[in-house]
């Protein structure tokens, strides 16, 4: 029987579901909506109060995945990301969420970033957005998945659109000539970086599932902890021996 207030008795869901590590709504709206249409269902963890201390993209989602895979007993995946812009030298980059201090609204944030770029002429707007997914069966996993995806674009001068979350109303795409907050969110989703690397994701995880039966790959429904159930508190032991029937 499937745990309490877990979607994996969908039919299109094939029983996969995976842990996703994120406080942000719009993070998350974009990965149930791409892993829903792969088959898989999602179930959120909000890693309150964690410190992202990395240096680059790929560190800071690791320590977001380790936290959850940690604190659920569950493999898990988390996402960082951010805008690169080339005229500010790369930032805010890592720095994204709170490129106007901390608790930054999305808001304040482009705000901030219109400020800086406000000499900048349009041939010198050049921006990109990054996204790292990294996915982790045990928080002791040795071999991580890391996938990577890029979108290319612009920084506009004025907000645009009400689609999306963060920089998209200053987002310009070029292939569709207008802003990644008017694009409809399927549309984003099969052009941005979070859609091309959680697709890639998806790719590695069902090679790897082929190669290693038990080793990467979709963790079982059973046993997974409903949603209410998966607060900062360890449930156990990483080093303990999973619930009953798990191999
Ligand atoms: P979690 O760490 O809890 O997942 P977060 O918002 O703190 O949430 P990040 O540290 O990865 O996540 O920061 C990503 C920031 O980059 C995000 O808050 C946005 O400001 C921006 N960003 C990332 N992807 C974006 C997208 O698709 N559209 C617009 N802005 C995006």
């Amino acid at each position: 029987m499937n745990a309490p207030g877990i979607k994996a008795e969908a039919p299109e869901s094939h029983g996969r579901t995976l842990v996703i590590a994120t406080g942000n709504a719009g993070k998350l709206r974009e990965i149930t909506e791409v892993l829903g249409a792969l088959g898989i269902a999602i179930v959120p963890f909000v890693p309150e109060g964690l410190a992202e201390t990395g240096r680059s993209f790929v560190e800071n989602a690791l320590i977001k995945a380790r936290h959850a895979a940690l604190h659920t007993g569950r493999p898990a995946l988390a996402d960082d990301s951010g805008l690169e812009v080339d005229a500010l030298q790369g930032a805010p980059g890592i720095y994204s969420a709170r490129y106007a201090g901390e608790g930054a609204s999305d808001g304040d944030n482009v705000a901030r970033l219109l400020t800086e770029m406000a000499d900048v002429p349009d041939e010198r707007r050049s921006a990109r957005f990054h996204c790292l997914l990294a996915y982790l069966r045990d928080p002791e996993d040795p071999v991580p998945l890391i996938a990577h995806g890029v979108w290319e674009g612009r920084v506009l001068h004025a907000p645009r659109g009400t689609n999306g979350f963060g920089y998209d109303p200053v987002f310009y795409v070029p292939s569709h000539g207008c802003s990644a907050a008017e694009l409809a969110p399927g549309v984003k989703n099969r052009l941005s970086h979070r859609g091309q690397a959680l697709r890639r994701l998806h790719r590695m995880l069902d090679a790897s599932l082929k190669i290693d039966n038990g080793g990467h790959g979709y963790p079982s429904p059973a046993g997974i902890p409903s949603p209410s159930t998966l607060t900062n508190r360890p449930l156990r032991s990483p080093l303990a021996p999973g619930p009953p029937g798990e191999g």
